[in-house]
């Protein structure tokens, strides 16, 4: 008997992306059902038996309806089953979407913080959810699986955390489970799978950045279990979040530098641009330099972190060891025979006058 199923997990379909311009965050907060979508394609491209999402498949405690409904319409779309372990943000409750909502019959959601069984193809798909928005003990502690059966359980969850209020389990828990596989959800940066006693267990983290501190390749977990378990990785192409620095030339031209430095395949992303370095203010226009970058990704901002060029000189004639330092090298600039040999003179003050002052070396 085998299985294969796609893990995901802290979708977020409501996510405001309030850091947007208002007509970009509506376009991503329609595109988180496109993404939605995207998730059961790759379900049934990669001939997965059963979907299984470990929590926050939308942010919101309060019912909101008209994301209840749309989502209930596009996992009704699939002949795929889908299992639902609500997280912390989506509780099941009497007044949350789960309730109110009329899901098809290919919906399976775990309403309960006790674990529930629902046997699926020859092997026992476990499941417990959040009913409030803590669920301040372990659903696994004591549990033990059916040995007779391959396992899988969802669970949203903190593995091996200090803080008690988002389903604290432990490693230990897992080791004594006796599951085959152990879905998370709750931490959205996506771990390789762990081995905890007989049972393999990951969490496959957010399938797409929605803010800055989800950077870089997003996707889900698909998990065969069968003679053993096999979890890989498989990539969304949706938006990634970016975050560039880029250090700027004192007298180049900061648009030039900023749009050679941009990775060549960036015009769906979201870029935060830091820039950074030594640069004349008055040379520096945020809002110019935005607009004429805007059309290399779906959106760019740009954070200025550079500071006033430094008269590096300032100290020459002072009574102080920053002084005499300064005077020994005006002295070799003096007789510096070229231009060459007068940048590396200039660059070693800075770098001379940065360890001085207990600084960061110049870049
Ligand atoms: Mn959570």
């Amino acid at each position: 008997m085998s299985a294969k199923f796609l893990h995901t997990a802290d979708i977020h379909l409501d996510s405001s992306f309030d850091r947007l311009p208002p007509e970009k965050a509506s376009q991503r907060r329609e595109e988180q059902f496109n993404l939605l979508r995207n998730i059961i394609s790759a379900a049934e491209d990669n001939r997965c038996d059963a979907i299984l999402i470990a929590g926050e498949k939308k942010k919101k405690t309060s019912p909101s309806f008209g994301i209840g409904t749309r989502t209930a319409e596009i996992l009704g779309n699939t002949a795929l089953p889908i299992f639902i372990s609500p997280g912390n943000h989506d509780f099941f409750s009497s007044r949350s979407a789960y309730s109110l909502t009329k899901w098809s019959s290919n919906v399976h959601i775990f309403s309960s913080p006790e674990i529930a069984c629902i046997p699926f193809a020859g092997i026992n798909i476990y499941g417990a959810g959040f009913v409030s928005q803590e669920l301040t003990f372990s659903p696994l502690r004591g549990f033990h699986a059916d040995n007779n059966q391959k396992s899988v359980m969802l669970l949203h969850a903190d593995l091996n955390s200090s803080d008690p209020r988002y389903c604290p389990i432990t490693s230990q828990e897992i080791a004594a489970s006796g599951l085959s596989y152990l879905a998370l959800g709750h931490i959205h940066l996506r771990t390789e799978p762990q081995t905890f006693g007989e049972t393999i267990c990951a969490y496959p983290g957010c399938p797409e950045g929605r803010g800055f501190d989800e950077t870089g390749e997003k996707g889900c977990y698909i998990v065969e279990i069968g003679d053993s378990v096999n979890v890989n990785f498989l990539p969304l192409r949706g938006r990634r979040m970016e975050i560039i620095d880029i250090s700027l030339t004192p007298g180049h031209d900061a648009l030039s530098e900023i749009s050679s430095s941009l990775p060549p395949d960036c015009a769906q992303n979201i870029l935060k641009i830091r820039l950074t370095g030594e640069y004349a203010p008055e040379n520096l226009d945020i809002v110019r330099l935005e607009n004429a970058l805007g059309g290399r990704a779906f959106h760019i901002e740009i954070s200025d972190l550079t500071h006033p060029p430094r008269n590096i000189w300032s100290a020459i004639g002072n009574d102080s060891l920053e002084g005499v330092f300064l005077s020994l090298i005006l002295d070799k600039l003096d007789s510096a025979k070229d231009d060459g040999e007068r940048t590396e003179l200039e660059l070693a003050a800075r770098f001379g006058l940065a360890a001085l002052n207990g600084e960061e070396a110049p870049k």
